[in-house]
């Protein structure tokens, strides 16, 4: 924690909902980016965190863009400065329904034309400003305000969707675990090219429960195996230490489950198949971790 610096970038002044751990996360993005930084963000939770106009809570530059277009608009904001001679980090800050669903051709694109940017998508798995619809990121059985009775679809797997696009550095982090950020977010703005960081953010007012344990849920997403922490550098993977232990013995999903009203009355057979995908997901993980496949 020592390494972590005192300094803030999310000051007070944010209007984010009490135990919001997206505003958490990029507190730790910011503290490793630094001054010499812009962040852009398209419409989500985020335009939130940043309070409200014409005050702001972030002490660095911000650019608001159109729901669609961060990474194009991260793109020539970042190939600009490259021509100047400018190192200043271009960070995209959006939402699971940004990235995963109405961003993703931009994304697509920055990521192909080798862009020099870090993207972090932080996954609260929901359209959370707008009222907690679902998004390609709402895990299966997972109430919203449009899957009333649990969502019927599987969480889309944007980790693959990425890996297929060969960045040089891509990991896995949980807001529950800041000093995993931290030196994730160090890795990612070491390298040139485009780098990509998805984090689980559980979110109190969408996943119901009680904003004091959006730590606790965040470490269970990770000890059950719901979410499994890892980087990719150059294609070689390496599992991260909080992961490594939990996939060796996973606690049982229903302790990650139970606390969260957004599962009440899942369905056993649902649960089963949330269980079967962890097994599945540890296991190719393990494999690629050792070269197999
Ligand atoms: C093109 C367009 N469609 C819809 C909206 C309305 N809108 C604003 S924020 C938002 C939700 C964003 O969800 P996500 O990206 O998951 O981020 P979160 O709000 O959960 O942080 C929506 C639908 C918009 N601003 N622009
Ligand atoms: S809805 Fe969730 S992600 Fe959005 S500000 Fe509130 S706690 Fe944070």
């Amino acid at each position: 924690m020592t390494e972590i610096p005192k300094e803030e970038y999310v000051l007070k002044g944010t209007t984010a909902c009490a135990g919001c751990s997206a505003s958490l996360s990029l507190r730790y993005v910011l503290k490793v980016a630094g001054p010499d930084t812009v962040l852009v963000i398209p419409a989500s939770c985020s335009s939130v965190i940043q309070g409200t106009y014409p005050n702001t809570a972030l002490h660095i530059p911000v650019y608001n863009i159109a729901f669609a277009a961060a990474a194009a608009c991260a793109s020539g904001m970042s190939n600009a400065f490259r021509e100047l001679g400018k190192k200043t980090n271009v960070i995209v800050y959006a939402g699971d329904g940004g990235t995963l669903d109405i961003g993703i051709q931009s994304m697509s694109g920055a990521f192909e034309r080798g862009t020099d940017f870090l993207y972090i998508c932080y996954d609260n798995e929901e359209y959370g400003n707008t009222g907690m619809q679902r998004s390609g990121a709402t895990p299966l059985g997972a109430r919203t305000t449009t899957t009333p009775a649990g969502k019927t679809e599987e969480k889309k797997d944007i980790d693959a969707i990425i890996a297929a696009h060969n960045p040089p550095y891509m990991a896995t982090a949980c807001s529950a675990f800041p000093q995993d950020i931290f030196k994730k977010v160090k890795k990612a703005l070491s390298i040139r090219g485009p780098t990509f960081i998805h984090i689980l953010a559980p979110c109190p007012s969408g996943w119901h429960y009680p904003p004091g344990k959006t730590i606790e849920i965040g470490r269970l997403a990770v000890k059950t195996g719901m979410w499994l922490l890892y980087e990719r550098e150059y294609g070689q993977v390496s599992i991260s230490s909080p992961s490594k232990a939990a996939m060796k013995n996973p606690a049982p999903l229903e302790e990650f489950l139970a606390p969260q009203r957004r599962f009440a009355g899942i369905d056993p057979k649902t649960v089963e198949i949330l269980k079967q995908r962890i097994a599945q997901n540890i296991k190719r993980l393990t494999k690629e971790e050792s070269g197999v496949c």
